[in-house]
């Protein structure tokens, strides 16, 4: 049996479990239940918190998982990857007040930026050569500029009307993500051959949507 982990209630959910679905896998799900197992695929499905699933999938409580990348490459765990799954697609970028005059990353030096992603906002600026004060909170990041809490913010971007609607502006693109399968790195012979045999049908899934 695989233990496949995937988020329980969010922008995730629906396209996960659509997946597993068209994959022929059946199961019964119920908002109530945190585990279900497939009545025709060896697989076991557990419902967590985005943010828990590539620590869960590294340390082996679940065998195989579907996260952001976002999510993965800010917990340092992007060589879980093994498949790149193509939906929740969505971008991490920087926005300043609209009324700002903003010519270049430059700009930033010396500001105070709030996110949610630490690691890979240090990680653009520090490529760029730019120093600014990172200020990490768990939401809400796009109030921070109107509230006084930071010059600037870096947070996930689909639409673009979140920060349209907090009279914000995208002006750099830091990162491009997409959900991904992770997978743990020590399965065993039985698992491996049951992950084969989802990636197989997976892959003729996105064959066939395309
Ligand atoms: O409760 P849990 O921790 O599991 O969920 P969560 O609230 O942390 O995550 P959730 O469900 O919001 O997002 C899960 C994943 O979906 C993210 O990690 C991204 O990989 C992906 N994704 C795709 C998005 C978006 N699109 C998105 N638009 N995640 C968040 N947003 C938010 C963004 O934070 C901002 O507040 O939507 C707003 C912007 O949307 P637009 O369309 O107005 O630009
Ligand atoms: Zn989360």
């Amino acid at each position: 049996m695989l233990r496949i982990a995937i988020q329980k209630s969010g922008r995730l959910s629906d396209d996960s479990l659509k997946l597993i679905r068209e994959c022929g896998i059946s199961f019964i799900s119920s908002s109530l239940k945190l585990k279900t197992e497939s009545t025709n695929f060896p697989l076991e499905i557990l419902f967590l918190r985005d943010d828990d699933i590539p620590g869960y999938v590294a340390d082996g409580v679940a065998d195989i998982g579907i996260v952001g990348q976002n999510v993965l490459v800010e917990e340092g765990m992007q060589h879980l990857t093994v498949e790149e799954l193509g939906f929740s697609k969505c971008r991490l970028s920087l926005a300043v007040p609209k009324g700002d005059n903003y010519s270049s990353i430059e700009d930033l030096n010396g500001k105070n930026i709030a996110t949610s992603y630490p690691n890979l906002l240090q990680s653009y600026l520090s490529e760029r050569g730019v120093q600014a004060n990172i200020h990490t909170i768990s939401g809400s990041v796009e109030i921070a500029p109107s509230i006084g809490l930071a010059d600037a913010i870096c947070d996930i971007v689909s639409s673009g009307s979140t920060l349209i609607s907090n009279g914000l502006k995208e002006v750099e693109r830091v990162f491009k993500s997409q959900a991904v399968l992770i997978a743990n790195k020590d399965l065993n012979a039985e698992k491996q051959e049951i992950l084969e045999k989802l990636l197989f049908r997976i892959q003729s899934v996105q064959r066939a949507q395309r």
